[in-house]
């Protein structure tokens, strides 16, 4: 009996050997599937620009919490909420990526909120993201209406 709890902690051992393994060579594999990226242009006269896309993480939880772009001084990641009837703007500093859910960054939800652009005459735009895992990833996104 004592020799096969013994054989489940090597195994167990093992298993979470793999599990770091896998963690250390994540940096080739993306662990966070992004689709359907857009980058909404700044209204005339203005250089604030909104980031959507959906973020799904594949096989483990992950997180955002970061963006930048060539393109703008600051990204920030935003989300809407409602105060008082009002809807209003709010940094944050981590959105939770569930495990095969994908979580949208869309028009009155979270999105990517780009200030100081300038896009040129560009129809894509560089925009890399941060993950708690320490993972970055850089998209080439549309810029316009998709
Ligand atoms: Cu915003």
């Amino acid at each position: 009996m004592k020799h096969i709890v013994l054989s489940a902690a090597v195994a167990l051992a093992g298993f979470t050997g793999l599990a770091a393994c896998s963690g250390d060579t994540a940096a080739d594999a993306p662990r966070v599937e992004i689709s359907s990226a857009y980058i909404k242009p700044p209204l005339a006269g203005r250089d604030i620009a909104a980031g959507y896309f959906d973020a799904q993480a594949i096989g483990a939880d992950a997180a955002l919490i970061g963006a930048s772009s060539p393109v703008a001084t600051r990204v920030e990641i935003h989300t809407h909420t409602m105060d008082g009837g009002v809807m209003r703007m709010r940094k944050v500093d981590r959105v939770e990526l569930p495990a095969g859910e994908t979580v949208r960054f869309e028009p009155a939800g979270y999105h990517l909120m780009m200030f100081g652009t300038d896009f040129g005459d560009a129809t894509d735009a560089n925009v890399t993201l941060s993950y708690a895992d320490g993972q970055t990833v850089t998209l080439s996104v549309p810029v316009g209406e998709p």
